[in-house]
């Protein structure tokens, strides 16, 4: 096994990524779980957990993505594959649309249907899930994650880790401060600080995460 993507995370976001990795060309190698009972993963074999990685990339496995959707998790597991010299991919649907002039960091999960628009510039790590729409000038902080068919006007900024909920959306030039969640379906118009639980129509602050 020297070629191919090590996922990290065995769960149902490590099934739409290695789809969305297969999609895009990519060989998936092995997933590696905190749960290292061999079975598959959407045909991919857990090798076992992350004890083993240091193997691999002695076998010459270069490439990694972090297929787990808890935000501090996938930041923190993130940082220890690269100490190990690991390369993060982008994970990026071929039915996504991605503008020419936006950026993307590495280990981003673009998902299928999501569409970046100009200029936006979008942090390592970062989730864009099935659908979700990021208009023009929005800044995605590193390790967010936009839930299914979430919608950002331009403009928008969102902090790292922060999280917003399937279908909840944002007017134009809001922030929402990282590490904060925001709930299905919320619409935001207003800015939110950071480490807050926000939701409702229009969205309220509901609790603190500090
Ligand atoms: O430290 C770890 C570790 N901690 C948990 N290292 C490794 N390699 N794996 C770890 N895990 C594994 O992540 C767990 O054993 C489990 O198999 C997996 C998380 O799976 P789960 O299905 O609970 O969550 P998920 O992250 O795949 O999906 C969540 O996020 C997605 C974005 C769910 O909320 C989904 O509904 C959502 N679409």
């Amino acid at each position: 096994m020297t070629t191919g993507v090590v996922i990290l995370g065995g769960g149902g976001h490590a099934k739409v990524v290695i789809e969305s990795l297969r999609a895009a060309g990519h060989k998936v190698a092995a997933v590696i779980d905190a749960d290292p009972t061999p079975r598959q993963v959407a045909g991919v074999p857990v090798v076992g957990d992350d004890s083993v990685l240091s193997r691999l990339r002695g076998e010459g496995l270069t490439q990694a993505f972090v297929a787990i959707g808890d935000n501090a998790l996938r930041f923190k597991l993130a940082r220890g594959l690269r100490e190990q010299g690991f390369d993060l991919v982008k994970a990026i649907h071929p039915s996504a649309v991605v503008s020419p002039s936006a950026q993307l960091g590495v280990g981003v999960a673009i998902m299928a249907g999501a569409v970046i628009n100009a200029e936006t510039q979008v942090g390592d790590l970062v989730i864009i899930n099935t659908g979700a729409v990021v208009d023009h000038d929005c800044r995605l902080g590193a390790a967010c994650h936009l839930g299914p068919a979430s919608a950002l006007a331009g403009g928008v900024r969102i902090g790292e880790r922060a999280f917003l909920g399937v279908g909840a959306r944002a007017i134009p030039n809001i922030t929402v401060g990282a590490d904060t969640i925001v709930g299905a379906g919320a619409v935001i118009l207003r800015d939110l600080p950071d480490a807050v639980v926000a939701f409702g129509v229009p969205a309220r602050l509901q609790g603190d995460r500090r």
